[in-house]
């Protein structure tokens, strides 16, 4: 089975750790290989490490409500950076405050070029189909 070398990032202003901990632990768990680069990630900083390491794909993790936000810039960033603007983009984990409409902020985070937006209320079930359903492709 073909593994994916994963970039794991939380946004710019968001300290949760435990969070990146335990996606570090099941992705590695689920085979894969993963380079965690922490909490508070700095979106230049974040595309300068995506830029050396070239993933298979990049998971941002937000649990302080800032999600629908901060991921709007990030992907603009990284859509805008020709190495990166195929790289697969998931985001996933509390990604909003509770007082947005959640769908339509997801739907545009996707229209804006994430691949996958993954609610809370979803669990981790989409992230794993999404890893396989890239790790078929890449078979054959
Ligand atoms: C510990 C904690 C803190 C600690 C963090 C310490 C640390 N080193 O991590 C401290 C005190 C610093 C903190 C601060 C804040 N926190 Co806090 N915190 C928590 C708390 C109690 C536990 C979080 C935790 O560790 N969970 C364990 C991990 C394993 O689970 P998780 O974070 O939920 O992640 C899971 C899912 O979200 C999901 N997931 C996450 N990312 C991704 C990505 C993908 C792709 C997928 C598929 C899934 C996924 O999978 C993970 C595993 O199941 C929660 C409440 C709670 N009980 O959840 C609040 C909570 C997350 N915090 C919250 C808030 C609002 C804040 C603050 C803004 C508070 C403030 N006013 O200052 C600040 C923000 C700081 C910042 N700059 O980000 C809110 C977020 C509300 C929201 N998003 O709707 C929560 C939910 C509390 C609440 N009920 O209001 N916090």
């Amino acid at each position: 089975m073909h593994r994916l070398n994963v970039v794991l990032t939380a946004t710019a202003s968001d300290s949760h750790t435990w969070n990146l901990m335990y996606l570090e632990l099941l992705l590695q768990e689920w085979g894969h290989t993963v380079t965690n680069l922490g909490p508070c990630v700095p979106p230049e900083l974040l595309v300068r490490r995506c830029r050396e390491l070239v993933p298979d794909l990049i998971v941002v993790s937000s649990v302080n409500g800032l999600g629908f936000s901060e991921g709007g810039e990030l992907v603009r960033l990284i859509r805008g950076c020709a190495e990166l603007a195929d790289t697969p983009l998931v985001i996933g984990g509390k990604l909003g405050t509770g007082m947005e409409d959640q769908t339509a902020e997801a739907e545009r985070l996707r229209a804006e070029g994430f691949d996958l937006v993954v609610m809370e209320a979803h669990g981790l079930g989409p992230l794993r189909e999404f890893m396989e359903s890239m790790c078929l492709k890449a078979m054959r």
